[in-house]
């Protein structure tokens, strides 16, 4: 039997230690809603986008006259004008162009995985895509979770039990840590309504109170869209363009 590669799951950016690996791909996952915003920026036309982990430096790109997006708390950072809703970066004038972005965990756990050899984005936007192309490369996989503040969260972990599910279903990959495992059951037991299975998480309650229900269900409908976001050095840029470099 050929030799089958690891899927896990790190459940927080603090944990990344302890899973990383030479040669392994890290997907990032922020489903509400740094990833999802960021696959819906590159299935809109952006062409570049730069995470960055603070305000500051935040500023200073918006100084030098980038566009920039910057969230924490879950709204628009003031002094900006877009946050971190999938909806604000639905806009054809964005097309071709490079976006600054900071958000509370997303961001952070992007940075986090610094060292890793492949980083790419990951939500239930994309999954079925970016699944597709994981289950190619014959590598071992880390799912990266960004939590909420270093805890623990549902829906982060429910789209790595989806990527874990697939990746497990193709006959290349083995999962042996109870991470990945039980990151699996809750995509299991949450996939048939994720919305009714969330109703209680925390960032679903915060993001409810600051009325941001759409986006929730947005973030919470898989396959929007085929793009896959891959790192190329501090920035983002889609697979297609990285491979034509
Ligand atoms: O933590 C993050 O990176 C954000 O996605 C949080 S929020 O959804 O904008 O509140």
């Amino acid at each position: 039997m050929q030799n089958r590669k690891k899927v896990e799951v790190c459940h927080t950016p603090s944990l990344y230690p302890q899973y990383k690996k030479e040669n392994q791909i890290v997907v990032v996952i922020d489903v509400l809603r740094a990833t999802s915003a960021m696959c819906t920026a590159f299935s809109y036309g952006v062409k570049k986008i730069i995470p960055v982990a603070t305000i500051e430096e935040a500023q200073g790109y918006k100084d030098e006259g980038y566009l920039v997006a910057a969230e924490r708390k879950g709204q628009i950072v003031e002094g900006f004008g877009l946050g971190n809703s999938p909806y604000g970066f639905m806009n054809p004038e964005f097309e071709g162009k490079t976006i600054v972005i900071t958000t509370t965990n997303g961001t952070r756990a992007f940075h986090t995985a610094k060292d890793a050899e492949t980083v790419v984005i990951g939500s239930l936007l994309n999954l079925d895509a970016l699944s597709n192309w994981l289950i190619q490369q014959d590598k071992d996989v880390l799912l990266l979770a960004s939590g909420w503040k270093d805890k623990f969260c549902l829906e982060d972990t429910i789209c790595a039990g989806a990527f874990v599910d697939q990746l497990i279903a193709s006959g290349k990959f083995t999962c042996d840590e109870d991470s990945s495992i039980a990151a699996k059951y809750l995509y299991l037991s949450a996939k048939d309504n994720y919305m009714a299975f969330l109703k209680a998480s925390s960032h679903r309650r915060r993001l409810k109170k600051l009325n941001l229900n759409e986006d929730i269900k947005y973030c919470l409908t898989p396959n929007q869209t085929d793009v896959i976001p891959i790192r190329k050095a501090n920035y983002l840029i889609l697979l297609e363009d990285y491979r034509s470099i």
